[in-house]
């Protein structure tokens, strides 16, 4: 099955960060499509703004397998960093797939606030055009900037 893992950063070498995430991706799973990269305003409390990017990536296992991997390679990244930032320089959430649809308690897929955030839709348009979700619904978000590939 197809999944889209969107990746997030807001804090050091934002885009040093995204693409040693997509090379520690390319461990776990067989990376097929990466999204253009955009400058976000952050959504929620004060913070920096974000780069943000999306992974399509072929997956056979159970989705739920996939999660832990995720937060494996997180952890992985935020350790470098711990002593010197206090909030985590990566996140990776599995934002869609076109397999079943996912109810656990510690993973809901599709992500459960994708459709409402343009820093998501946007790359996951990118690199699966044909799920069912709108660039319109997200135009009122600002965009900062477009930037081509990782
Ligand atoms: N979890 C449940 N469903 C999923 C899923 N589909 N993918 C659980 C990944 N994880 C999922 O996540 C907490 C727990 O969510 C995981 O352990 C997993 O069991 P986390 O990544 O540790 O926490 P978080 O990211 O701080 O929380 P959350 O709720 O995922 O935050 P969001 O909603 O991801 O928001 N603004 C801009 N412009 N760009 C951003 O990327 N990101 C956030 C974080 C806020 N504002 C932003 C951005
Ligand atoms: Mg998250």
């Amino acid at each position: 099955m197809r999944v889209v893992i969107g990746l997030g950063s807001n804090l050091g070498d934002r885009a040093a960060t995204l693409r040693t995430a997509v090379a520690k991706l390319r461990d776990v799973a067989h990376v097929k499509k990466i999204s253009r990269v955009y400058e976000t305003a952050p959504i929620g409390p004060e913070q920096p703004d974000y780069l943000n990017a999306a992974v399509l990536v072929e997956w056979s296992a159970p989705i739920a397998d996939l999660l832990p991997e995720l937060l494996r390679i997180e952890k992985e990244m935020g350790r470098v960093r711990r002593e010197r930032w206090q909030a985590r320089t990566i996140d990776l959430d599995i934002l869609w797939t076109d397999g079943e649809r996912v109810a656990l308690p510690d993973l809901t897929v599709p992500h459960a606030r994708l459709h409402e955030r343009a820093f998501a839709v946007l790359p996951l348009l990118d690199v699966a055009p044909d799920a069912p979700y709108e660039r319109n619904a997200v135009a009122s978000q600002k965009i900062l900037a477009t930037d081509e590939t990782l």
